[in-house]
């Protein structure tokens, strides 16, 4: 019987592995890929806009070089209507900065493109997504994190990201992930898929990801555009970007009778604020405590020998009269 059991669930096992092998139909969109040779006819690039800083080689696209204040932008130009997506993203972040250099770069996927502004190269106040990749630490307060570091941000265009606090209080998730200055080829990738938002990297040349977070209860609208932009500011650092490849999920019991077309970004988990109110000043704020007690104290030591020397002097004058 027990062998019975081990054979029939060994089928089961079996079967499963079969179904999700047919059941998985994930293929490239070629319209929101971008592959070598990116060059069309001219200085176009199928399917993708560039502006700002950025320059498109045979090898790579540079969305800014090592120099200060440097914004660059790359943008798909085809409206993403795939519900379920994995998107790949092979970069390179380099530079002759040791230990100071930034700012870092943001894949997006984002409602209007095509706008340079102060979050890594796009507008603030954004609708869509943003997985930042944040190199330099503008926040030198208590912190839980080093940099580099990867977060997400589900933005419905009411949202400020607050570079002094380095995003962390409206970010979803985060991990901190050494992706600068690598010799070998570094990969991420993002993929959403049945609401669930999942960022994993490649980082150690081992051909394999890594999973950075994994969030729940994100809902995008369809129709929005992916795009990645990189800044530089005081300080600086190479943003390469060398392939961007979009897959299709099948999903083969995902419900599509809502249409998502219309629906405002969010998300129903975020980290519970970190570092977001003015640092707090309980060490002046005991220090008045502190000081009106010894006033007090004083006050009522000064009473008690003025007291103690009326007294006395009472006594005295008693005593004299006593005495007489
Ligand atoms: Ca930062």
């Amino acid at each position: 019987m027990e062998k019975l059991i081990s054979t029939l669930s060994s089928l089961l096992v079996c079967a499963c592995v079969v179904s999700a092998e047919w059941n998985t139909k994930d293929f490239m969109k070629r319209e929101h890929c971008l592959i070598k040779p990116y060059q069309g006819s001219g200085m176009t690039i199928p399917y993708w806009d560039f502006m700002g800083s950025t320059i498109v080689t045979n090898n790579y696209i540079r969305l800014t070089p090592d120099d200060q204040s440097k914004l660059g932008a790359l943008w798909n130009n085809v409206p993403c209507n795939v519900r379920n997506w994995e998107l790949q993203v092979h970069f390179k972040v380099h530079g002759k900065g040791k230990d100071l250099y930034g700012d870092g770069f943001a894949i997006w996927y984002a409602k209007d493109r095509m706008q340079i502004g102060p979050v890594f190269g796009n507008v603030d106040y954004y609708q869509g997504l943003a997985i930042i990749l944040d190199t330099y630490s503008n926040h030198n307060g208590p912190h839980n994190h080093q940099h580099p570091y990867i977060s997400a941000m589900v933005n419905n265009g009411s949202l400020h990201y607050d570079h002094d606090r380095d995003g962390t209080h409206t970010q979803l998730a985060g991990c901190e992930a050494k992706f600068r200055n690598l010799e070998h080829d570094t990969h991420i990738a993002v993929r959403y898929e049945g609401d669930v938002l999942t960022v994993s990297t490649d980082l150690e040349n081992k051909a394999a990801w890594r999973e950075c977070f994994s969030v729940k209860g994100v809902r995008l609208p369809t129709g929005y555009y992916f795009g990645v932009s990189a800044a530089t500011g005081d300080l600086s650092d190479t943003h390469d970007i060398m392939s961007i490849r979009l897959y299709e999920l099948d999903l083969p019991d995902d419900p599509k009778d809502e249409d998502r077309a219309f629906i405002s970004p969010s998300a129903a988990f975020f980290e519970p604020p970190r570092d977001h109110v003015e640092d707090p000043k309980p060490s002046s704020l005991s220090g008045v405590k502190i000081f009106l007690l010894m006033l007090v104290g004083a006050l009522a030591l000064i009473a008690c020998v003025v007291i103690g020397i009326m007294f006395y002097q009472k006594h005295q004058e008693n005593s004299r009269k006593r005495f007489y």
